[in-house]
């Protein structure tokens, strides 16, 4: 194991990486910005380095701050966290040039997969269900209307460098597939320099479903089982469960082996995230792999008994991944609710502010991951989320009889906050019967106000 890493991030994840170094006995060094000067978290760490200013591109996304700071520290390892340089391939082979460990996958790993039409080859490759599109990247407008006229409408073009969301388009006919054609490839050329767009059927009110992997550097490759994310906003989640509570079991033996087939296809170590859209008959296509630990790890390891944290520390320092799929046992419901400093009634705008009053709830079945306290000040500079609530319980209804629970005994102000968003949730008939998409929230509740 390491004796000493760095931790490129910030906030809730910094504290949980902080915090899985201590128990693995690690010494771990927090970097800060301006702006996270008097951050409370920074106090457990064993060192705390300042880089730069408040703007991220100042500090959490400098990589000559943070390399020197690395070495300066005298650091074996970088965990890069989830968001900033998490998936920034660039960085990972700044790394391995400097002789520190990255924390997360090979630089070859996140190259290949951070690209969408090279990960949809080794899908393909490995008989992981594709929806159906264009084989390989289009450019011209007659290409695109041909694959169209093959598949039907609607259709989405993606962006190949995209991710998440950006860059993408639907078109419903010929004369909006044209010219969304065109917007998709300056789109994507200004956000990724890279104008490389695709074609795919475009699947109406999907739910978004993901499995959990874990590879060692030894060939070894596992999943944690899935989690359902459908209750999200223009792309940000709000919610996420774990299992997703619509499939069968054949379904998520299925869906869970195809992620454990790509992992393994792409020589795969480190935590993984295997996205897939599932329609409403219940059958998945793959979406894309993202290469990190992601914000909404807690639930996988509620249900599984798992550290994931300390996983990808263990198996970044080359020990093996200890544990056979036969090992990895489903156990009771866990959901998360994202607390972002926003306001769920003027259109989920950002509100910094002091957090004059704040008291996360507790007691049985109840985790709080948060770097925030009572007084904490929320700046203007990084996303809005400033803890995420998690709860566990043998099934899904009495995880959400607890998640009510909890979040009516939380008290967060004056700050607005998304915790009555997620009061209102927990009592709504849709989300109690499994009945989301990931266009529920906004149907739902953008027409009021
Ligand atoms: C799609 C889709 C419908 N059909 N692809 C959005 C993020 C990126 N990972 C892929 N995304 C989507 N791809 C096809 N062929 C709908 C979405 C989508 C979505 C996917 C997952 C979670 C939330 C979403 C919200 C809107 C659209």
């Amino acid at each position: 194991m390491f004796s000493r890493i760095l931790i490129a991030n910030r906030g809730e994840i910094a504290l949980r990486i902080i915090r899985a170094c201590r128990e693995l006995g690690v010494e771990s060094i927090a970097v800060f910005s301006e702006a996270d000067r008097d951050a409370n978290y920074l106090k457990l760490a064993d060192q705390a380095i300042c880089i730069g200013g408040g703007p991220a591109a100042e500090s959490y996304l400098n990589i000559p701050r943070i390399i020197s700071a690395a070495e300066i520290a005298d650091v074996q390892a970088i965990h890069p966290g989830y968001g900033f340089l998490s998936e920034n391939a660039h960085f990972a082979e700044i790394c391995r040039s400097c002789k520190i460990e990255f924390i997360g996958p090979s630089v070859e790993s996140m190259k290949m997969l951070g690209a969408k039409l090279a990960s949809k080859e080794l899908a393909k490759k490995c008989k992981v269900p594709l929806t159906p599109g264009s084989d390989g990247p289009v450019t011209t407008e007659k290409q695109a209307v041909d694959v169209a006229q093959r598949i039907g409408y609607p259709v989405i073009i993606k962006a190949s460098a995209g991710g998440g969301g950006r860059g993408m388009r639907v078109a419903h006919n010929d004369i909006s597939l044209k010219s969304s054609l065109k917007a998709a490839q300056s789109e994507a050329e200004a956000a990724f320099k890279d104008s490389t767009v695709f074609i795919e059927k475009y699947h109406e009110e999907p739910r978004h479903v993901e499995v959990q992997i874990l590879g060692d550097k030894h060939g070894h490759v596992i999943h944690l089982f899935e989690r359902d994310c459908s209750v999200q906003r223009r792309h940000q989640k709000l919610i996420e469960e774990s299992p997703c509570p619509v499939i069968n079991e054949q379904t998520r033996k299925d869906l869970c082996e195809a992620a454990v087939r790509l992992a393994r296809e792409a020589g795969y170590y480190s935590a993984a995230t295997v996205e897939f859209i599932v329609d409403k008959q219940n059958r998945f296509y793959f979406l894309e792999v993202n290469t990190r630990i992601q914000v909404e790890h807690p639930v996988t390891e509620m249900v599984t008994g798992q550290d994931l944290i300390h996983w990808q520390l263990r198996i970044a320092s080359g020990e093996k991944l200890s544990l056979a799929q036969d090992d990895i046992h489903l156990n009771g419901a866990a959901i998360e609710c994202r607390i972002n400093a926003e306001d769920p009634d003027r259109n989920f705008i950002p509100c910094p502010g002091t957090l004059d009053e704040f008291v996360p709830p507790g007691g049985p079945g109840v985790r709080f991951d948060s770097h925030a306290y009572q007084n904490y000040r929320i700046g203007p500079n990084y996303d809005s989320m400033i803890g995420k609530l998690i709860v566990h319980r043998p099934t899904r209804a009495a995880a959400i009889s607890t998640m009510r629970r909890a979040l009516d005994e939380f008290r967060a102000g004056p700050v607005k906050t998304t915790i009555s968003l997620h009061r209102q949730i927990m009592r709504d008939k849709d989300f109690i019967n499994a009945r989301v998409d990931t266009g529920w929230l906004e149907r739902t509740r953008t027409p009021a106000k």
